[in-house]
């Protein structure tokens, strides 16, 4: 058993979480899945945490499933789908409805769920080194964590089919290029450029932001009239917070705003 399969560090305002089985490239166990839930759940219960860095150990960021314990027994069916509703389907809505951006730092290879887990993230970036792959085919397996409904919408139809079915990987670069990921990065700003995008956030309109994050969602199934409502019912949220009022009299006033993240507390 892995000790300490996810490091969780507290930062002003922020929490930097790594995958830690770097000798297996972060493939997830149950235990990492396990820790990994109760690090998102501890970071959404703290209000003073106001986003989220996602990265990996080692030379690589996430491998996906650790296969060593998925060689089928003779006779035996193996049950991926209890696997993907008990880990992998919570982690990836956990993912998107967090309150807070979710930053990803792909520090190396991502392949399999572990891609479509950075995927789920809310900016991904990437260092030039790193690379993503479908790696699903490879195995006679389906893209799973969300890889079937990232895809096509990040990078296209052909595209998706081309990296669903080939399985090749994608290097950072080429996935900026693609718009499959937020940038590419040189491998030593990877750290820095990541808690960079912490920091601004920690100091951002969270509420703000995550109503953003709602509304990109639901735009991915809603009609423009159905979008336009909820645009209207979520800015009343936006509307009601000390954030809003705070951004206007610091725009009047011609000085950066001072965002609190909270939520109107009348
Ligand atoms: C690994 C793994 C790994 C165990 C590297 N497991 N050891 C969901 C529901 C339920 C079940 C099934 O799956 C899913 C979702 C999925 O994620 S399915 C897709 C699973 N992932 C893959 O198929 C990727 C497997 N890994 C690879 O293809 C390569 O390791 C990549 C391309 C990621 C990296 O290649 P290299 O840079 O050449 O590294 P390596 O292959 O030498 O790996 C380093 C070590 O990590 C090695 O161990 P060793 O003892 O030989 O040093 C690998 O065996 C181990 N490792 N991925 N998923």
């Amino acid at each position: 058993m892995d000790e300490t399969p996810v490091l969780v560090e507290l930062r002003a305002g922020y929490r930097v979480l790594t995958l830690n089985r770097p000798q297996r490239l972060n493939a997830f166990t149950e235990g990492m899945h396990r820790a990994l839930a109760a690090a998102l759940a501890e970071a959404e219960a703290d209000t003073s945490c106001r986003a989220l860095l996602l990265t990996g150990a080692g030379r690589g960021f996430c491998a996906g499933q650790d296969l060593s314990d998925r060689l089928a027994k003779p006779g035996e069916l193996p049950m991926l789908s209890s696997t993907l509703e008990n880990y992998y389907n919570p982690l990836v809505r956990k993912l998107r409805s967090l309150p807070f951006p979710v930053v990803a730092a792909v520090n190396g290879v991502a392949a399999g769920a572990g891609a479509n887990v950075a995927l789920a993230c809310d900016i991904v970036l990437a260092a030039r080194s790193a690379s993503f792959i479908q790696a699903f085919a490879r195995i006679g397996l389906v893209p799973d964590s969300g890889g079937t409904w990232f895809l096509p919408r990040l990078v296209g139809a052909a595209r998706a089919r081309g990296l669903a079915l080939l399985a090749e990987p994608l290097p950072a670069e080429k996935a900026e290029d693609w718009g499959l990921i937020w940038k590419a990065v040189d491998d030593a700003l990877l750290m820095i450029e990541a808690e960079k995008l912490c920091v601004h956030f920690a100091s951002g309109p969270t509420v703000g932001l995550a109503l953003t994050k709602r509304a990109l969602d639901a735009a991915e199934a809603n009609d423009l009239s159905t979008q336009l409502d909820l645009e209207r019912d979520l800015q009343r949220e936006a509307g009601a917070t000390p954030d809003f009022a705070e951004g206007v009299r610091a725009f009047i006033e011609k000085r950066p705003p001072v965002f609190t993240g909270r939520r109107r507390t009348s």
